[in-house]
Order: structure tokens, then C-alpha cells, then sequence
């Protein structure tokens, strides 16, 4: 797991509580290196979800990671999300932080990901935690990235489980399922890390309470961020919340804490009631070969293990 040269990933992201707590864990891992973040409309606005990347890199005395400003809002749709309800009106649970002191790189996300999949052919591993419109706009501007990514690894979507966002769609899906379809079928390696799996993984109080005892700024901001995400919830009747974007990111640390199946899958954008519906086509009826690698089950006992570990063990 920590042998090798680490894997150079290219965070697009919203954050975001649980992307908070994904880029953390990236930070925390040596099987990963950061190359920088790309920002996206999404849990809230992409002015504070730029922001609150930029105090993730600061927070993490990584400041040297650019921070690249994308989309504002779907590719054909008007931006209708409502995650600042689970998120909080900041993004980051409604805890207040002092201004970052970063400014955003120059280069809209867009640029910024193609410019950095495109200057290391074969090494950069891309990981959208968020809506797809950045991965989408940098695709349909450079289609060679699709060959020179090492490969794609997404928080999204929903194969064999109901939707969050609507009944059958996921949140990051549903906010631009146009976007998406377009990533979904750039033929590119591509991972689909969903519901199937993040809602078996469960942060439960008591466990964010031993997160707690560490005491190291890293996890004193997830205690500060986590509340009001726990007590959205917790409104559903759920004793924890489900470990959405860190579920990506632990696939890219250890691949082996899932189990996955390849498939076609299909990304519906017509309907007006389904749209962002993630459709795998298990039995092979549309005769398509599998676009996609995805994850069905997860060892949510090691997993969660294995993030309290790596948020304990920082000596920042
Ligand atoms: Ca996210």
C-alpha cells in the first residue's frame, strides 16, 4: 500500500464538508501527492467553495498546492442545488474561519486540468468530488486528455441504490447531469465511487468523538465543520452520516477495501424527473462494452479505520 513512487492526483472538488474531510485524508496519506485543487459550484457557490479550498491548503501548510477557480454553474441549467441545507451557508458547517490568505492560480479549472494531465502524460490521476461541469468543459476542450490521464476516479452517482438528489439520481450528478454525461462517455478509465458504497460507511458520533481526542488542528477543524452536517442526518433518523468524497479517495489509497464490477453505464439527461440518473446495464442488453468500474461493496470497518489512523497520526 505504501510501497512505490505516490500516485500524483488532481482533486476537482466543492467543498464542502466531506470534501473537507476527503482532502485531509489526501493530505494525510503518503500513497497520494496533491497537485492541486480545481474548484466547483456544487455544496454552495463556487466563490466560497474556492475560498474554502483555499483555506484546506493553508490549514494543511501546503500553500505551494494551486487552487484553480472552475464553473459557477451547469453546463445547460440553471443551478438549483441545495446543499448548503446539509452543508451549511458557508460550506463548511456554518463554523467561521478567518479569510484565506491564497489567492485562486490564474487559470480557470478547466485550463488548469488540462494543463496539468497534459504535462505529465500517464501520471496524473484526476478525482472530481464534485458536479461534473469542469471535468466536462476540460474534456470537450482538449479530448487528448482522455488518453494522457492515468485515470478517473469520481465521487457519484448511484448503480443498484435510490438516489440522494432525487429518487434515483446523486447529488453530484443531478447538479449537471448533462456534464456528466459527457465525462461518462470521453472513454477514459474511468471509477465510479457512488451511493452503492458511501452510504455503507458511516461516521457515527462516537467515532467522530475518537477523532476528536487526537487534537491536532487537522482534526479539530473536522469538529468544528462536522456538527451540522451530522445534524442534517441525524434529522433523517441516521446515527452518523455517510462518508461520501473520502470514499473516493480511500479507492485511491487502497483499492483493495473494494469490490467492483464493470459495466456500461449510462447517464440519463432527458427526463425531467430522472435526470442524473446513473443507469448500469448489468446484462449486457445494449450490447455496449463497460465504460465503467463500479464499486459495489466496501470494507467500511477497515476503511474507517484506516481514515482515523491517518487524521490521528498528523503532526502538524
Ligand atoms: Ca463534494
Amino acid at each position: 500500500m505504501t510501497e512505490g513512487k505516490p500516485k500524483r492526483i488532481l482533486i476537482d472538488t466543492d467543498p464542502g464538508v466531506d470534501d473537507s474531510m476527503a482532502i485531509l485524508l489526501a493530505f494525510a496519506s503518503p500513497e497520494v501527492e496533491i497537485e492541486g485543487l480545481s474548484t466547483v459550484f456544487g455544496n454552495v457557490g463556487v466563490d466560497l467553495t474556492t475560498q474554502n479550498a483555499l483555506r484546506l491548503v493553508e490549514l494543511a501548510g501546503r500553500s505551494d498546492v494551486p487552487v484553480a477557480r472552475g464553473a459557477e454553474k451547469p453546463l445547460l441549467r440553471p443551478f438549483t442545488g441545495k446543499g448548503w441545507e446539509v452543508h451549511g451557508r458557508n460550506g463548511l458547517g456554518e463554523a467561521d474561519f478567518p479569510e484565506p490568505k491564497g489567492t485562486p492560480d490564474a487559470r480557470r479549472a478547466a485550463q488548469f486540468i488540462i494543463d496539468t494531465i497534459m504535462a505529465s502524460p500517464g501520471e496524473i490521476t484526476l478525482v472530481p468530488l464534485g458536479p461534473l461541469t469542469n471535468v466536462a468543459l476540460a474534456v470537450a476542450t482538449e479530448p487528448r486528455i482522455a488518453d494522457n490521464v492515468r485515470e478517473v476516479v469520481l465521487m457519484g452517482g448511484a448503480a443498484n441504490v435510490a438516489g440522494n438528489a432525487s429518487p434515483v439520481a446523486e447529488a453530484n450528478i443531478r447538479n449537471d447531469p448533462e456534464s456528466a454525461y459527457i465525462v461518462f462517455h470521453a472513454g477514459w478509465p474511468l471509477t465510479m465511487v457512488g451511493l452503492d458504497v458511501t452510504e455503507k460507511t458511516v461516521m457515527t458520533p462516537e467515532y467522530l468523538d475518537e477523532l476528536r481526542r487526537a487534537n491536532n488542528p487537522w482534526t479539530d477543524f473536522i469538529t468544528r465543520i462536522t456538527p451540522h452536517y451530522l445534524s442534517f442526518s441525524q434529522r433523517w433518523g441516521e446515527n452518523g452520516f455517510p462518508v461520501h468524497d473520502s470514499s473516493a479517495l480511500a479507492y485511491i489509497i487502497d483499492p483493495t477495501l473494494f469490490e467492483t464490477r464493470q459495466a456500461y453505464v449510462d447517464v440519463d439527461y432527458h427526463s425531467p424527473y430522472h435526470a442524473g440518473n446513473t443507469v448500469p446495464d448489468w446484462r449486457g442488453q445494449r450490447e455496449m462494452e463497460p465504460n465503467v468500474n463500479v464499486c459495489i461493496d466496501v470494507d467500511s470497518e477497515r476503511f474507517l479505520e484506516l481514515y482515523r489512523q491517518r487524521l490521528s497520526g498528523v503532526q502538524a
